[in-house]
């Protein structure tokens, strides 16, 4: 029997792309830099969503080609590719029909660069996939994770416990179903019937119960017998197989696991690109993480932020092109 995970196993090495309106800022906000990951801007500065819509009202990534990103990803031997659909800020960088929060409806760019980019990776032979964030969502008003316009449970206030929010207050949890419902499962049942992705990626599961987790799951073998996803999608630390986090730090640490696994190292230290970081690593360093991941049963899936022009930063293109080198003759 085939198992659904085999071209994973084999494919080792991969390209994960943390890209949103929230690149283009890019760390800045009102002339201030803004620490950490980029890509939690909205969080951060607790931005409205009727101010992040101004922001995505500037969003027109003009220089993007698609082709051009896979070549490189390829170029650099990479065999899947995982973009941000929808990351915590609740932004469909697709057409959406589900949430008008989207790129087609809310930028100039008026164009679907998931569509496109699914169309260059099946014709250049590279798995794709999406991140999509199915717990926070900054933007939904009934969502986990927004308490600075509308009080909801799993936000920086804490303002009704942590991770068990569920247990403490019952009484918020038909909001968070309804999200799921409204918006949530529609819009993954949406890209798997519209772009076919070999993979779905996601992300922060303890920001809902376990529960809304396995119904979502149920949602996409009811929609995809085969597509492949990731451990985040449900449960608590020691429930999240394989999950290896950002292991940039601390590359040392592969311990042995039995299930299939990944790490998921960002050439510095955001996902999502920030203009003022520049803790870029050396091309070794990811030759010796990819390599080391290999020997002991693992996948790279490393992360690169593109610009909000649509252009990669030169210091991961170099990277990539360091790495693409090494690969093309010890590959
Ligand atoms: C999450 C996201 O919040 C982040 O923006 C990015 O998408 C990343 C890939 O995933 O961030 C995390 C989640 C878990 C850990 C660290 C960062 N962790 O458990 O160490």
């Amino acid at each position: 029997h085939q198992k659904r995970i085999e071209w994973w196993e084999e494919a080792k090495f991969g390209m994960f792309v943390h890209w949103g309106i929230y690149s283009l800022p890019a760390g800045e906000w009102k002339g201030n830099k803004v620490s950490g990951y980029a890509e939690h801007l909205m969080r951060k500065e607790k931005i409205s969503r009727k101010d992040y819509l101004s922001l995505a009202s500037q969003f027109n990534p003009v220089d993007f080609n698609a082709e051009e990103w896979i070549k490189t990803a390829k170029n650099a031997g990479m065999k899947y590719f995982i973009i941000t659909s929808k990351h915590h800020d609740g932004f469909a960088m697709y057409d959406s029909k589900i949430s008008d929060f989207n790129i087609i409806q809310q930028t100039p760019f008026k164009r679907d660069p998931m569509k496109e980019l699914a169309d260059a990776c099946h014709k250049n032979g590279m798995k794709f996939g999406f991140y999509y964030s199915h717990a926070f969502d900054w933007e939904y008003p009934d969502a986990p994770g927004n308490d600075w316009e509308y009080r909801n449970p799993g936000g920086d206030l804490g303002l009704y416990g942590g991770v068990n929010w569920y247990d403490l207050h019952p009484e918020l949890l038909p909001k968070a179903v309804k999200y799921v419902n409204d918006k949530a499962i529609p819009q993954i049942k949406e890209l798997i019937q519209k772009y076919h992705p070999d993979i779905l990626w996601f992300d922060t599961p303890s920001k809902l119960p376990l529960s809304e987790n396995i119904r979502i799951l149920k949602a996409i073998r009811e929609t995809d017998q085969n597509v492949v996803v990731n451990g985040r999608l449900a449960g608590t630390a020691d429930l999240m197989f394989g999950d290896y986090r950002n292991t940039s730090d601390r590359p040392a640490e592969f311990y042995p696991v039995k299930e299939a696994w990944e790490a998921i190292p960002t050439t510095n230290e955001s996902y999502g690109y920030h203009k003022f970081d520049d803790s870029h690593k050396p091309v070794s360093f990811f030759i010796k993480l990819m390599a080391k991941a290999a020997s002991k049963g693992g996948n790279l899936l490393m992360n690169i932020g593109p610009m909000g022009n649509g252009k990669f930063d030169v210091k991961d293109l170099n990277i990539l092109n360091g790495i693409g080198k090494w690969m093309s003759v010890n590959g």
